[in-house]
């Protein structure tokens, strides 16, 4: 990795199907981003064990995001793809780093109380503690910049409060990260209910547009997105007033590359239904191509498995740095390999 380019740290876990949320959020412009910036990309394994999960469909998963990766147009030669079980500092920084996190903090994060109600027979620690081995994946690497969705906002707020807390008793340790807000730094929302978060673990499918999902079934399910009931029909952005349009402009930009305005001007004149056939076609269309590079990496699992090898070792050398410099400023011996 060149040295003078801004660390990007950007992470998925392997908690089903990816959505067009996580597409958005983070994968939509991979191949612009590792021109400007030297990447780590991390499938989250261990983030996605706060839920109990079947271990060969975790499994799978794993690959599946690998695959994903490869097939947005992230190149393994030019970024650092690796798997985060492989790398043991993240979850030592990370219990290092509770010691340095208030339940309080924790408890108030929005993720936490939803996660904390869909599954309310098992609110693990690991849920409370979630965004604090989040933490750990980003300060590791010393990154600069944190390629995530505009959900995570509040975890990146908690971050920062971990770098000061950390900063101000040690000195300047970790980079203080900023957020590179995904193309828009849209928050994509479910298409059956706009006021909340597309997600993959929602349990109601026609919320949910899944990357792999048939062309057709996508098609499907925007047309029935719930859109709003004003009449003569107008398709304007008003995040308030007209939530389930807005997050279909917010979509409809991105894969189309035109701006809200232009397409608020485009179909100024025009009703619900012609937008929708213009906008689910579009996605379909797009999807199914990303499907198809998709499937090429998928039914090579070793080669996947190299990828991740190297990855590990790339990522593991950078860790490393930094987990012995906090071992340092704690008191703590430092093992040298
Ligand atoms: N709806 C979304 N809009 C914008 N960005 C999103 N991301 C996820 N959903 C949206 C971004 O995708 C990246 C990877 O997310 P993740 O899989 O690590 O975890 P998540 O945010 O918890 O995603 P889900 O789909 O909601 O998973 P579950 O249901 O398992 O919790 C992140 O950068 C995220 O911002």
């Amino acid at each position: 990795m060149s040295s003078k380019k801004k660390i990007l740290f950007s992470a998925i876990q392997p908690s089903g199907m990816l959505t067009l949320g996580n597409y958005i959020g983070v994968l939509s412009d991979l191949v612009n981003i590792q021109r400007n910036y030297s990447c780590l990309f991390c499938v989250a394994d261990l983030h996605a064990i706060t839920v109990r999960r079947n271990p060969s469909v975790l499994y799978n998963s794993i690959f599946d995001i690998i695959a994903i990766y490869l097939a947005c147009g992230l190149d393994p030669n030019r970024s650092i793809l690796f798997v985060q079980s492989h790398v043991y500092e993240h979850a030592q920084l990370s219990w290092i780093l509770n010691c340095y996190s208030y339940i309080g903090e924790l408890s108030r994060m929005t993720q936490f109380k939803n996660k904390s109600l869909q599954f309310s027979k098992n609110i693990n620690s690991g849920l409370l503690n979630y965004p604090v081995l989040m933490a750990s994946d980003v300060l590791l690497y010393q990154t600069n910049v944190i390629l995530v969705g505009a959900d995570q906002k509040q975890h990146l707020e908690l971050i920062h409060d971990i770098v000061f807390r950390f900063n101000k008793l040690y000195g300047n340790l970790f980079v203080l990260p900023t957020s590179l807000a995904s193309l828009t730094g849209s928050k994509i929302m479910s298409l059956l209910d706009p006021n909340k978060k597309m997600s993959k673990s929602e349990p109601n499918h026609n919320n949910t547009i899944f990357l792999l999902e048939e062309p057709s079934s996508i098609i499907k399910k925007i047309k029935q997105a719930k859109t709003d009931s004003d009449q003569p029909s107008s398709i304007i952005y008003d995040q308030e007033k007209k939530p389930g349009i807005s997050n279909l402009l917010n979509i409809f930009s991105i894969f189309s590359g035109l701006s809200i305005t232009d397409l608020e001007h485009q179909y100024c004149d025009k009703i619900y239904s012609e937008f929708k056939r213009d906008i689910s076609e579009l996605v379909a269309e797009k999807l199914y191509l990303l499907q198809q590079q998709y499937f090429d990496f998928r039914k090579n699992e070793d080669y996947l498995q190299d990828i991740i090898n190297i990855g590990a070792k790339k990522a593991r050398l950078q860790a490393q740095i930094t987990l012995n410099k906090v071992y340092q400023s704690i008191g703590l011996p430092v093992k040298y390999y």
